[in-house]
């Protein structure tokens, strides 16, 4: 809405439009026929003859277009949504609950509205974020339960605010710009000796060490007594950004810092190095980066690449690897992991 009616300009506007419905028949013929199609639509409806009801419905919606009520526009629109969802057609549901939102948002302020109004305002904006849900559009179904949220605290509705928060508590984690990786920099403190959230794929002697000074912390990721091939582990679980990385619009950031076990006389230096693994639903790979080799001996390397997911991505893996050339312990060292979403462009 770009401007705000006066008191007196609607009066004014109120007495216009009596006077064409009284002078023009056409606009009243409209409105009968909105309400007869739209009963009609509702009576189809409760018979479970949806495709019938779709029919009524879009003669409604047509005629409300026509007439440029936007009133009976929404409830047309909130009617057509709700013919889809019985036929469990998600997306189609959603795409018209959205735009009848959208029209009774623009039609009035909150303030304005009674409670009745501002609760079924609520349960509008609980069936469009259970639909994002569904089709996987989690930040959009996270704003939707918040404007839920918001109107249920506005009204004091105690019972509707716990369900709201326990259905936010449902999507799965689709933070920007949050580290995704768990235990990155190797600070929780081991549990039966192991390092928690890290799987040790190859070598059992992954631990914590701070021999050579800790990029951060007190301590890194060590392979300790190993073979030639150690290898450390993690898998994260992406679906909550599926929306976009479906669309083929997902880019993570990943930064992990390496290097290996002082230089010594006769002693080959030991490498290290990162791969990164993505997954679909199915577990079966897409695609996979490594990076080189590191040797550095002196400080910490930095390796830091932004990858778009491919599509159909549903978890990434990051792999720490660590390759013995001397001695008895692999010398592969890592920390401050981190892989971070970032936001769409
Ligand atoms: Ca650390
Ligand atoms: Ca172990
Ligand atoms: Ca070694």
């Amino acid at each position: 809405m770009t401007g705000r009616l006066t008191r007196s300009r609607i009066n004014i506007l109120i007495l216009l439009l009596t006077g064409l419905m009284v002078l023009g028949c056409s606009s009243g013929f409209s409105a009968n026929k909105y309400k007869e199609m739209t009963e009609k639509g509702d009576e189809a409806f409760a018979s479970s003859e949806y495709q019938t009801a779709l029919g009524y419905y879009q003669q409604a919606l047509t005629l409300a277009v026509e007439s440029e009520n936007q009133e009976n526009k929404a409830t047309a629109l909130y009617n057509i949504g709700h013919v889809y969802l019985e036929q469990g057609l998600a997306e189609l549901a959603l795409e018209n609950l959205e735009k009848a939102l959208n029209i009774r948002i623009e039609l009035g302020d909150t303030e304005e509205k009674s409670k009745d109004e501002l609760i079924s305002l609520a349960e509008e904006w609980m069936n469009v974020a259970i639909l994002q849900q569904l089709i996987n559009d989690n930040p959009a179904a996270l704003h939707s339960y918040q404007e839920a949220l918001s109107i249920y605290e506005t009204v004091g509705d105690v019972e509707s605010i716990r369900i709201v928060e326990a259905q936010i508590d449902t999507l799965p984690e689709f933070e920007f710009n949050v580290n995704l990786v768990q235990n990155p920099g190797n600070e929780e403190p081991l549990v039966n000796g192991e390092i928690p959230y890290w799987e040790e794929v190859s070598g059992i002697n992954w631990g914590r060490n701070a021999e050579v000074p800790v990029y951060e912390g007190n301590a890194y990721f060590d392979a300790g007594e190993a073979g030639e091939y150690a290898e450390l582990r993690q898998i994260i679980d992406v679906s909550g950004y599926t929306m976009s990385i479906d669309d083929g619009q997902q880019k993570f950031v990943i930064e992990v810092h390496m290097r290996s076990y002082p230089l010594q006389l006769f002693v080959p230096v030991d490498g290290a190095q990162l791969s990164i693994g993505f997954y679909d639903a199915d577990n079966e790979p897409l695609d996979y980066v490594i990076s080189e080799q590191y040797f550095v001996t002196d400080r910490w390397a930095e390796y830091i690449n932004t990858l778009l997911a491919p599509r159909g991505t549903r978890k990434i893996s990051i792999h720490l690897v660590s390759y013995k050339y001397g001695g008895y312990d692999s010398d592969g060292y890592f920390d401050g992991l981190s892989l971070v979403a970032l936001p769409p462009e």
